[in-house]
């Protein structure tokens, strides 16, 4: 990606708005920019952040083999035939490296009757699970900028990572099979609170009746969630495209909710804090490890520390009093 750091202005300008107006190989390098959390990205997300705000992004996220691709397959055809622009955006958090292009793989081929409209992208974890997040929301944004109508977002698994993740998204779907069973009740008590709709997937096997019955029971025990909103309940069997348009309207519905909620609100600028401090961090870390004597000092306080010579913490101090802390590197 080495060019696009080079760009001068003027074919930074064309780079924008090649990426306004959608053009899927500028936005793949910008993609892969911000996926592999370079600075060069910061110009780009800065200048296309107004232009944001627009796209609807949902996140599916659930059990491996529960049918995510196939739902999202069929949602972005369902999507594409109302005429939405749609991206597919596929994060694996579990497995570093390889399992981004095994992924891609499996997407690619689930998704074989989405049209080329359709933009398309696998992720995988490159350091910690909160950096992911983030970047997932960076993407999110290059794609809302780009025009996008909805994003799908497919997160794998049901761990802490996961809830990260599938929480950048606007609306969650949690998918469920029949059968579960007792594993609804095991169920991470994390992954039953981010869901704002769930379906019950593959409701072609036996046991939807009672996975929905154990479903309600579970959910009226618990109380109620802080917004007020009663998770949608339907029913899918994604691979034969039922349920497709009710899983459309489930949605549709909590959109319409979000659009009202104080809370919602009142949860996106604690998101908001949190990646800003996040964000900050980054900066100042990075700020320090640039400068060169700066640098130098680090090493030799972390000798000393080692040496049991200083404390930690006065350490700590003088690093941020360090003139580079706060001073931008002068690289983008
Ligand atoms: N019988 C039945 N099979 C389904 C249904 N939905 C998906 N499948 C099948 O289940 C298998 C797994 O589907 P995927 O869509 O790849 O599941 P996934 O949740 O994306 O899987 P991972 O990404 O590996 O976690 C595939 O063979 C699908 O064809 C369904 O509603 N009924
Ligand atoms: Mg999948």
């Amino acid at each position: 990606m080495g060019r696009t750091e080079l760009l001068d202005s003027q074919n930074r300008n064309e780079f924008i708005r090649q990426v306004l107006e959608g053009d899927f190989r500028a936005i793949a390098r910008l993609v892969t920019l911000v996926e592999n959390r370079s600075r060069a990205a910061i110009p780009y997300l800065r200048e296309l952040f107004p232009y944001t705000g627009r796209c609807f992004s949902i996140g599916i996220t659930g059990a491996p083999g529960a049918g995510k691709s196939t739902l999202v397959d069929k949602l972005a055809e369902s999507y594409r035939d109302s005429g939405k622009k749609v991206g597919i955006i596929a994060v694996d958090p579990t497995s570093p490296f390889t399992g981004g292009a095994i992924l891609g793989d499996r997407i690619r081929m689930q998704s074989r009757s989405v049209d080329p409209g359709t933009f398309i992208r696998s992720m995988a974890t490159r350091g910690h699970i909160g950096g992911l997040a983030s970047t997932t929301a960076d993407v999110v944004n290059v794609m809302d900028a780009a025009g996008f109508d909805i994003v799908l977002l497919e997160t794998v698994g049901v761990g802490q990572g996961e809830v990260e993740v599938a929480k950048t998204a606007e609306a969650t779907i949690v998918l469920l099979v029949p059968g579960m069973g007792d594993d609804i009740q095991a169920m991470k008590a994390g992954i039953m609170e981010i869901a704002d709709i769930f379906v019950i997937n593959k409701s072609d096997h036996p046991g939807a009746d009672r996975t929905e019955a154990e479903l309600r029971a579970l959910l009226s025990m618990n109380s109620s969630r802080k917004d007020g909103w009663i998770p949608g309940i339907v029913r899918t069997t994604a691979s034969a495209g039922e349920g497709i348009g009710e899983c459309m309207q489930a949605v549709e519905e909590y959109r319409s909710f979000l659009s009202n909620s104080k809370t919602r609100r009142d949860e996106k600028v604690r998101q908001q804090k949190e990646r800003l401090l996040d964000l900050a961090c980054m900066q100042a870390r990075e700020n320090l490890l640039s400068d060169h004597s700066t640098a130098e000092r680090i090493q030799q306080l972390a000798v000393l520390i080692a040496d049991r010579k200083l404390d930690p913490f006065t350490a700590a101090e003088e690093v941020i009093k360090l003139r580079a802390y706060s001073r931008p590197a002068d690289r983008e």
